[in-house]
């Protein structure tokens, strides 16, 4: 799929400076006017955040650069701060950077998800401009996880350079660069709560007194409690002290529903009172437990968790995304009735997960520890680090409740079939040790939290023992998708609680691929129509909610996003969000709305991508309604179709369109609804209401265009008077796989049309009027090397027959192309057109005419031309 990259240049927010005067701290946000470099010739200017990868992970050619890239800033410093202590602080590099100021290097660091600073103070000159030189390098590294995911690892600095400027008594930034305070509670009930809080002070001169102040302010900014505490520095010490507030009473409790949230203020002053350094966080009072039998609670009071997984990356922007609009995804999330996100596989912007303590989300956080480990020590450190810095910058948001540390370790284990039994075993030794470790730091770092891993589909999670290190173990389960069936999730998850009673579990994955240009009557397993995704969600939703013991769900995953090997019906793109790569919401999205969110009333009709919807004789077509009531009247037309009965929060009609435009209306006693929707219906096929004609073959269901806006429709054996194949399979489609070559297709875009496909068809009929016709025919050769993508089902490759395929190609006898050999005439997976205008008397049959192998085909386009 060749990607056309527009740019949106928010030049507002990327090019602005922004200062904070703390005081004396003073921190300056230096994201505009970088230089950047792929080889240290070639300098152009960018602003953070910046990736190099948002073409080229998107493009035809496989794979994505995966190598150094080189910024370099000149940042002036003026002798009026030379009494000062400078940070340089990365909030986000993937995933190794070495940073030099002035030609000498100030640090290296590994892992691309957290932030990291450095000391460079006696590098800098005064007065002058000092030189910031970062090198970056995403390439593969066996010692820094994650080795091997399914997302694109963008190479950038691609989240805030800060440049922070500090007294010499300041809050500690060298505790894994956090803030340098840590927010206890304790006691917490109804009726009390109580603050402790943990601050790091750094003193860079001599003896010196200091002031710490602590204030509790309520939401509306009244300060409720406040401590104050002198403290005495010795000469270059870094000190830790707790300050404990008495408790609270009758505290305003924080959860989804009341996130009420106190602030707390820290302020540092010296001897005379004059403030040094201050720092603030939000305070919410909660507590939550969970139970292996009756689930999560909050309170004391039991939630349902549910909601969705969120990656961080945008279409156009890979992960260099402007904050603004990644803050508009939690909203998104919100609005649509989710109490839980699960920042996967790695921690997101720290921004985020305070606006989640601020509209009242739930958060599982994790470290990018996926699918494999190294056996190196090496590996094992940056592991340790990676956990000590996610733990020590994320504790402070109320909101997050979870803490994670892997994914899926044992998933390429699992597909391994090139290491002995002896190698297997001892990879499964070292994953478990190193689980063994971070579940340790991580309950000793945050022991008021709840630890978390999830595991897939594979009984080694029980047999090792890994799944009963967490607190909480999550299942990434995808039956109806890669595995067996829809119906099989209860049945699964049944048996496990049987057999591990003293387990919590949550279904922390799940999810089809969907693609809204993709849509049918008739859904089936693994065919990307977003009726399939409905159909999914809508049963593990129930699944989920008929059992007490599980605590939750989490959708696999809100937004599509960017994993570069994939072959979905848009190719590197990931397609099972719940809304689109730019976050335009799928239907689903309403229909989660509808079942979660209960504060006003709320209709969807899921027809936002009918787009040119056709019907034949007197067919009906499918139409699914979303509400939160419990019954809607429906009309069509103007004509009453009747009150229906909402059940899980849906409807379903067959519709008996009209041709042209049609008019749904839905109401309910207080709100309502109405959309407006073209239909062709084509009651003889005689190309009067209708100039064009496509048809997606192989395919049982309707493809949209949209270059050429048009619906190709799903294929169907020949009947007299229409169209269809006499001979002919469908290639690679299964019972369990109904997208034929799971690849990206070169030369096009329209690859759903592509990836389904005839073989073997030797004849095709269109009975056409008589009259004079531009026929376009689409072909690709669907044998192509094995690959060893393990997301496109379970050891199944899409390589065919060995032989060759010739054939020629005819058009009611004529000959269009002679020995038609697209494995020799074109590249691997390249889209072919061929184009022929005709007169006909007696309707259109192609001929594909065996020479050798089987021919193939995957579309036609037929326009009446008078
Ligand atoms: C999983 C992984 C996730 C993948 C997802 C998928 O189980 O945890 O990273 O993206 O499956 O879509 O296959």
């Amino acid at each position: 799929m060749p990607h056309v990259i527009h740019k949106i240049q928010t030049l507002s927010l990327v090019l602005c400076v922004v200062f904070t005067f703390n005081s004396y701290a003073q921190t300056k946000v230096i994201n505009a006017g970088w230089q950047f470099s792929e080889d240290k010739d070639n300098w152009e200017t960018v602003n953070i955040p910046h990736t190099w990868n948002t073409d080229d992970a998107f493009d035809d050619q496989p794979g994505y650069r995966r190598g150094l890239g080189y910024y370099k800033k000149k940042i002036f410093v003026s002798s009026e701060a030379n009494d000062k202590i400078h940070y340089l602080k990365f909030n986000a590099v993937n995933q190794e950077a070495t940073v030099f100021v002035n030609g000498q290097k100030v640090g290296n660091h590994k892992g691309g998800y957290t932030a990291f600073n450095f000391d460079v103070t006696k590098f800098l000159n005064y007065d002058d401009y000092n030189l910031v030189e970062v090198t970056v390098d995403n390439s593969h590294d066996i010692d820094i996880p994650p080795l091997d995911a399914d997302f694109t690892f963008y190479g950038g600095i691609y989240r805030d350079v800060e440049f922070i400027s500090l007294p010499k008594q300041h809050f500690s930034l060298k505790d894994f660069a956090s803030d340098g305070f840590y927010v206890n509670y304790y006691n917490v009930s109804k009726e009390k709560a109580g603050v402790k809080v943990k601050v790091l002070i750094d003193n860079f001169e001599d003896k010196a007194n200091t002031h710490l102040d602590l204030k509790i302010l309520d939401a509306e900014g009244k300060i409720i409690k406040e401590e104050h505490q002198g403290l005495k520095l010795k000469a270059n010490e870094s000190k830790s002290f707790e300050v404990i507030f008495p408790e609270i009473q009758n505290p305003k409790l924080w959860s989804p529903d009341h996130p009420y949230l106190y602030k707390l203020s820290i302020t540092l002053a010296d001897e005379d009172g004059t403030v040094l350094d201050s720092k603030s966080s939000n305070l919410g009072f909660r507590w939550a437990t969970i139970d292996a039998e009756k689930g999560f609670f909050l309170n004391g009071k039991p939630i349902k968790l549910i909601g969705v997984n969120r990656h961080q990356d945008y279409e156009n922007y890979g992960n260099a995304v402007p904050l603004e609009l990644q803050k508009k995804d939690i909203q998104l999330i919100k609005n649509m009735g989710s109490n839980i996100i699960r920042f996967a596989h790695y921690p997101h912007a720290r921004a985020l997960y305070d606006l989640c303590d601020e509209l009242g989300i739930i958060v599982w956080t994790e470290i990018p520890i996926v699918n494999k480990v190294t056996n190196s020590e090496a590996f094992f450190e940056v592991s340790h680090t990676m956990q000590n810095e996610h733990i020590k910058q994320y504790y402070n948001y109320p909101s997050v409740v979870m803490f994670g540390y892997m994914n899926e370790i044992f998933l390429r284990l699992a597909f391994d079939n090139k290491s002995t039994e002896k190698e297997k075993e001892a990879l499964k030794t070292t994953s478990l040790k190193l689980a063994r470790e971070l579940e340790d730091l991580t309950r000793q770092l945050a022991p008021n939290h709840i630890t978390v891993m999830a595991g897939h589909l594979n009984e080694v999670y029980n047999d090792t023992g890994i799944a009963d290190l967490p607190m909480l173990f999550g299942w990434n389960l995808y039956f109806g998708w890669y595995d067996a069936h829809i119906e099989d999730l209860g049945k699964f998850l049944d048996d496990q609680h049987q057999r591990y009673p003293k387990r919590s579990l949550l279904l922390s994955e799940y999810g089809p691929g969907a693609d809204v240009r993709i849509f049918t009557k008739n859904p089936k397993k693994f065919d990307f129509s977003t009726n399939y995704q409905a159909k999914l969600h809508q049963s593990y939703y129930k699944q989920i909610t008929d059992r007490p013991y599980m605590t939750g769900m989490t959708a696999w995953n809100f937004a599509d996003f960017g994993s570069e090997f994939r072959g979905d019906a848009m190719p590197h793109v990931n397609q099972k969000g719940l809304v689109q790569y730019d976050r335009t919401p799928k239907d689903i999205y309403y229909w989660y709305k509808s079942v979660l969110d209960d504060n006003a009333p709320f209709i969807h009709i899921a027809t936002d991508y009918l787009k040119q919807l056709t019907v034949f004789e007197d067919d009906t077509f499918p139409i699914q309604i979303y509400s939160n009531s419990k019954e809607v009247n429906v009309t069509l037309n103007g004509d009453n179709l009747g009150d229906f009965k909402v059940e899980n929060a849906v409807v379903s009609i067959e519709m008996p369109f009209k041709n042209g435009n049609n008019s749904i209306k839905v109401s309910t006693e207080n709100i309502s609804e109405e959309i407006s929707i073209m239909v062709n219906r084509i009651k003889t096929f005689d190309f009067k209401n209708f100039k064009r004609f496509g048809i997606n073959l192989g395919a049982h269901f309707h493809f949209y265009d949209e270059m050429q806006n048009i619906t190709f429709v799903s294929d169907q054996a020949y009947i007299k008077g229409w169209f269809g194949y006499i001979n002919g399979t469908a290639f690679g489609m299964t019972k369990d796989k109904n997208q034929g070559l799971p690849h990206n297709i070169k030369n096009t875009n329209a690859e759903p049309l592509f990836q389904t496909l005839l073989e073997g068809c030797e004849e095709y009929k269109i009975d056409v009027p008589n009259g004079n016709y531009k026929i376009e025919l689409y072909f690709v050769e669907p044998q192509i090397k094995p690959t060893e993508n393990i997301y496109n089902l379970s050891g199944q490759t899409s390589e065919s027959n060995k032989t060759q395929r010739i054939f020629d190609v005819y058009i009611n006898d004529i000959l269009v192309e002679k020995q038609f050999n697209l494995a020799q005439a074109y590249p691997e997976k390249y889209g072919v057109t061929l184009q022929a205008t005709i007169n006909t008397k007696k309707g259109i049959t192609l001929k594909l005419k065996a020479i050798e192998g089987l021919p193939v085909i995957s579309g036609v386009l037929i326009e009446k031309l008078d």
